[in-house]
């Protein structure tokens, strides 16, 4: 495998006028046509024209309408051509249907689609596939099939023709994109789907086509995705200044799609899970993701596609930014602190781990193996969140300034993280030297924060950072954090507001004077950095923080702390779980001034694994039965502390009517369902019986199932389900999950074994690949059973899976990078099951890139 390295960028040589593309699809030969118009770069002259090219059976090439003869080389073809101005046309031949990897152009039933970005464009065509290279494209496609009366590109449709009067003439469409775009942003879409349409006026009056695109069937899900497509126009316009820029924006659900979505300029392409929504179907969480998602790809229209990267280790550039402005998007639509408690969950679930583990690695990466091996929390939710921090240190102002300066700058570019700093300063004046260590050194630094008190009412804060070394780094310098810092006085009344102390230092102090009466300071309100804060702070000082912070963040983070160091206690030293933390609760949700999203978060505790991350940290080998038992008690002590209360929680948050998957009743149903789950641990689950056999929409069904398979009363609604729902297979995907979820950790390998020999086990399908092998992953303590049955099982399916998707298998690999945390058995266990994948003949590159990573 070869290593790339960031300092060896060097560019093209050539630069593309236009691209004219021709398809003649066909099911498993497929023509592709290429008609480029080359120049050279003048500045660069030293190198060969090098094309991308992979699995591309070729039929013929020309330079200025004469053969040419290509050299096969690695990864591509090298080709003698003029210094001077000059037409390529070239054919080849691809094989859609046995695209299993679903990068390029693959089929889908039965519909063809393409998967470009990060270097899918090369499995199409001979080209420069690199994201420096921008060009104007045209595409025409031809297709005899009837089962491909819809065919579309990026840019504007120009030609459609179906010629229904002469036997085999093929059907012909043809997109112009007037943007010039990197090749990763190409997108093609073939197949018999039906739209749901409507129609956006944007801020100078111009009239877009929108319009989602489904399997015949599937009409009844798009209605909540075009909302969120027409919010998020509306609210980049309103927010950033952003206008969309073609005639019309196409989204196509596919069925079997590796990640997420995908923002191909004017047409987005998104795995079905992440647009299709019915109140029948999908969860309140299920239509909060897609709002999140579909905003994400419409935003990078500007911070990706019209700016995009220069090359793939400036990746954060654009998704950083992006998932940034995703995240406010959701705060302004929903509730600001639900948002961000949220988010910071999701960071330190996914990206701290990550962090603090063999494959840490910068924001901005400086050498890879396989760019899709990069497609981490930490180029995306680490990104972000450095982002926030420049906004905090820089001012709201001065952020919109430099943003305004940036698009005003760069667009039409293919940019680097320099650049975006850069513009930053000049907006600024700021020196942004020391800052831009976020996106070079990795691993989350750790903040020790004591605290002085003098009579003569002076607190002092001394902050101590650290980083420990991470893979490639030993050494780490001092970086800029922002911490913000409230105060408030002996009655919970806050006495200073939030203020930004930015340490720059390994060791740094700050006083705040004038006060009668030590005051308690609420240290990082809103998370307002990637760090890992430690403080010296007993329960009654969180109890009181819990009463009364006046920052949202801050106060749920004082009970997470409660409920945090009384299941550590519990699992080290067996203690009972302690009551300031049961009656800091109490009084929080019986509040009914708060809102019932952010409530429902409170009721919420660390998961498994997180517990297992700390106790690591702190010096213990962590025992996932030992921890499974204590989160156990936990939920039995709430249920226990609350029982007087959770029925009014219950019966006060009860929506009726029209189902609605605003924020707020949203909020009312999290709050119930988190009610229900603690009385049914004591009722055997009648009320959740009760709730699933009333229930009208996917939420309340699905959170009833679970309680009920907790209680371990759910066999026969678990089979109800399977007959309701077998023909939708977003809704099987939930069940499948929902049976390891809920397994005990000794049945968890048995239940996962035996749901891979169903029949609807389609394990070539990412999702339903990810609902089952991801579920046993998540299952802490049963994918850490003794005996290591599950290592092996998980193991067994990545191995099956390589050949059919590298890029699948690849990140199912990380369930096993946290393995040094666990005993010498464990950790020989998982070291045995990875050696044995690193053994399998032909393992992809994707993987054995992230297997020998994890093995350090
Ligand atoms: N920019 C996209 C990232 C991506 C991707 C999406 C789908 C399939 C394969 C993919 N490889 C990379 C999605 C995003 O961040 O918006
Ligand atoms: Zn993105």
């Amino acid at each position: 495998p070869t290593t790339i390295y960031l300092q060896d960028y060097k560019p093209f040589g050539w630069i593309i006028d236009d691209v004219h593309l021709t398809f003649r699809l066909h099911p498993t030969a497929t023509r592709v046509i290429s008609r480029i118009r080359f120049r050279p770069d003048y500045d660069v002259t030293d190198r060969p024209f090098f094309l991308h090219g992979e699995d591309l059976k070729h039929i013929s090439a020309k330079v200025d309408g004469h053969d040419i003869e290509l050299r096969h080389v690695d990864g591509g073809i090298e080709a003698d051509v003029p210094h001077a101005p000059f037409n390529w046309e070239a054919e080849v031949e691809i094989n859609p249907e046995a695209n299993t990897a679903l990068e390029g152009l693959y089929r889908s039933n039965s519909m063809y689609c393409t998967q470009c970005e990060a270097e899918g464009f090369r499995k199409i065509t001979w080209y420069p596939d690199r994201p420096d290279v921008m060009a104007q494209f045209t595409v025409r496609i031809e297709s005899t099939a009837e089962h491909t009366p819809v065919m579309l590109s990026n840019g504007n449709g120009l030609f459609y023709q179906q010629d229904q009067t002469q036997p085999g003439a093929p059907n012909v469409s043809i997109y112009q994109d007037p943007w010039p775009k990197p090749a990763y942003l190409f997108a093609l879409v073939a197949g018999d789907l039906v739209a749901h349409e409507d129609r956006f006026a944007t801020m100078s009056g111009k009239d877009v086509s929108l319009a989602i695109w489904v399997r015949p069937g599937d009409e009844h899900k798009c209605a909540f995705g075009m909302e969120a497509l027409k919010k998020s126009m509306k609210w980049d316009e309103d927010v950033y200044g952003r206008e969309y820029d073609l005639d019309e924006f196409n989204i196509v659900a596919v069925d079997d799609f590796n990640m997420g979505a995908m923002e191909n300029k004017g047409l987005n392409i998104f795995n079905s899970s992440c647009v299709l929504a019915s109140p029948e179907t999908s969860t309140d969480g299920n239509f909060e993701r897609i709002e999140a998602i579909i905003a994400h790809e419409y935003f990078h229209n500007w911070t990706g596609n019209r700016i995009t990267c220069r090359d793939w280790f400036q990746l954060c550039l654009k998704e950083g930014l992006t998932v940034y402005r995703d995240q406010q998007f959701t705060a302004d639509m929903r509730s600001a602190p639900v948002a961000r408690i949220s988010n910071v969950l999701a960071l330190r679930a996914r990206q701290f781990p990550e962090d603090q583990g063999p494959l840490s690695h910068p924001v901005r990466p400086e050498s890879f193996q396989e760019i899709n091996n990069f497609y981490t929390a930490t180029v995306y939710e680490k990104g972000a969140e450095v982002i926030g921090m420049l906004k905090t240190l820089v001012g709201d102002a001065n952020y919109s300034k430099a943003l305004d300066l940036y698009f005003e700058r760069h667009d039409g570019d293919a940019a680097t993280i320099e650049d975006w700093l850069q513009v930053f300063e000049d907006a600024t004046g700021r020196d942004l030297g020391q800052f831009k260590r976020w996106y070079s050194q990795s691993g989350t630094p750790k903040v020790t924060v004591s605290e002085a008190w003098s009579e003569d009412g002076t607190l002092t804060l001394t902050f101590r950072q650290e980083t420990a070394p991470t893979p490639g780094q030993e050494q780490k310098e001092p970086q800029v954090i922002p911490v913000n810092v409230g105060l408030l006085n002996p009655n919970g009344d806050e006495v200073m507001e939030t203020r930004t102390l930015e340490l720059t230092e390994a060791e740094q102090s700050f006083s705040f004077s004038g006060h009668s009466a030590r005051p308690v300071p609420s240290i990082l309100r809103g998370f307002s950095a990637p760090v890992i804060l430690e403080q010296n702070m007993d329960n009654a000082r969180r109890a009181f923080l819990l009463a009364h912070d006046t920052d949202p963040f801050n106060r749920w983070e004082a009970g997470r702390m409660l409920s945090r160091d009384a299941l550590m206690s519990a699992i080290i030293d067996g203690a009972a779980i302690n009551s300031d933390y049961l009656d800091g609760l109490k009084a929080v949700l019986r509040d009914d001034t708060l809102d019932p999203a952010y409530r429902a978060l409170m009721l919420g505790q660390p998961t498994q694994s997180e517990l297992a991350g700390l106790l690591h940290q702190a010096g213990h080998t962590p025992d996932p039965s030992r921890i499974h038992t204590a989160s156990e008690a936990m939920r039995d002590a709430k249920a226990t502390a609350l029982a007087d209360l959770l029925p009014t929680l219950y019966h006060d948050n009860q929506v009726s009517g029209t189902f609605s998957p605003e924020a707020e009743p949203a909020g009312k149903r999290a709050l119930a369902n988190a009610a229900l789950a603690l009385i049914s641990r004591g009722d055997g689950g009648t009320l959740a019986a009760e709730q699933y056999d009333q229930a009208d929409n996917m939420t309340q069904q699905l959170a009833a199932l679970s309680c009920l398979l907790d209680a371990g009363t759910g066999a026969q609604q678990l089979a109800a389900f399977e007959n309701q729902w077998s023909q939708d297979r977003l809704v099987m995907d939930k069940w499948f999950s929902l049976q390891i979820i809920h397994a005990n950790p000794e049945d968890v390998v048995e239940t996962t074994r035996r749901l891979t020999h169903h029949m609807d086990f389609d394990w070539k399908n990412p999702n339903r690949f990810r609902a089952v092998m991801g579920a046993l992953q998540m299952h802490h303590a049963g994918f850490h059973h003794e005996g290591g049955d599950a290592y092996e099982l998980l193991a067994d399916w990545l191995i099956r899976l390589d050949p059919v998707n590298p890029q699948t298998t690849a990140r199912m690999c990380t369930a096993f990078q946290t393995w040094r945390r666990y005993d010498a058995p464990r950790q020989e266990m998982i070291s045995a099951q990875l050696d044995r994948i690193a053994a399998q003949e032909g393992l992809s590159g994707d993987a054995s890139e992230m297997i020998s990573r994890i093995r350090g």
